[in-house]
């Protein structure tokens, strides 16, 4: 089987320190987080900016600092977040895509996102792909709902997505998709043959939808901005604890763990 890719999703959007006391939050803490997990076996790595109050921004040099410092320490693949937070606006979330990453995020559709909304309108969706098509970024589609993937199909219709496509499949969000095995199963079903996905369970479906997606051939994400614990009742220490399960778990289940230059390679992207 293809070796594993493995994203650590280090800080997100949402996640406070209240909620772990770990959570890396300025440019210095994000870069020696990114470093371990790419120790632990992350090639990818899915990054959320927060100003210097610890919130949420899109801000495309605070995004530029944390690049230039990840690059200087590891060699993984720098994924930022166009998704930002519920309440930025369009503009503010394509920000980071004006560095040129390797990758950034994409999610092709509109949700609830437990109490909130999670906008991403078809012209919204039209506007991040063509920019990122524009500068040869690759998107990873982030799916929250099975129609999430019906919408990133007519993006490759319209020729504003290439395929092979990347997805992530990110399931147990309150108001979207629920992390059965079922749900699963019919999102890998549901991908056009010759895509790549991964999987982000969200909390306690973490662990179990990460060791199905080990077993099914896919990828998968951990990290703090999915969930914080290491097991129920006990928070994680790092990202790279999660990281680092992952890579053994799928070790022992005779499945290698891909380093940097073999996910660029399994994901089409050059260097
Ligand atoms: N924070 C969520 C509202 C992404 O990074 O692209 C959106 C999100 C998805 O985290
Ligand atoms: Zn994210």
């Amino acid at each position: 089987m293809e070796k594993l890719i493995i994203t650590a999703a280090l800080t997100g959007a949402e996640v406070t320190r209240e909620n772990q006391p770990a959570l890396p939050l300025t440019p210095d803490e994000i870069a020696a987080e990114a470093k371990a997990c790419c120790e632990a076996g992350a090639s990818i790595l899915h990054v959320h900016a927060r100003d210097e109050e610890g919130n949420p921004t899109q801000d495309r040099e605070v995004y530029r600092e944390i690049k230039e410092k990840i690059e200087a320490s590891c060699d993984a693949i720098f994924q930022p977040s166009t998704g930002g937070a519920v309440w930025h606006s369009p503009e503010e979330r394509l920000q980071p895509v004006e560095l040129n990453p390797e990758m950034a995020s994409l999610t092709s559709g509109t949700c609830n996102f437990g109490s909130e909304v999670f906008m991403n309108t078809e012209s919204m969706m039209e506007q991040f792909a063509a920019m990122m098509l524009e500068r040869n970024v690759k998107p990873e589609i982030e799916i929250f709902e099975r129609g999430f993937i019906v919408n990133a199909m007519k993006l490759v219709k319209k020729g504003l997505l290439k395929e092979p496509i990347h997805f992530d499949f990110v399931l147990g969000v309150p108001g979207a998709c629920p992390a059965t095995p079922e749900d699963l199963l019919a999102m890998k079903n549901a991908i056009p043959e010759g895509s790549t996905w991964t999987v982000a369970g969200i909390g306690r479906h973490e662990l179990p939808m990460s060791v199905m997606a080990i077993l099914l051939g896919g990828h998968v994400r951990v990290g703090f901005e999915d969930n914080v614990f290491y097991r129920k009742g006990e928070l994680a220490t790092s990202n790279a604890q999660l990281v680092e399960r992952i890579a053994r778990i799928s070790r022992e289940m005779g499945r290698e763990v891909a380093t940097p230059d073999e996910a660029r390679m399994i994901l089409g992207l050059k260097k």
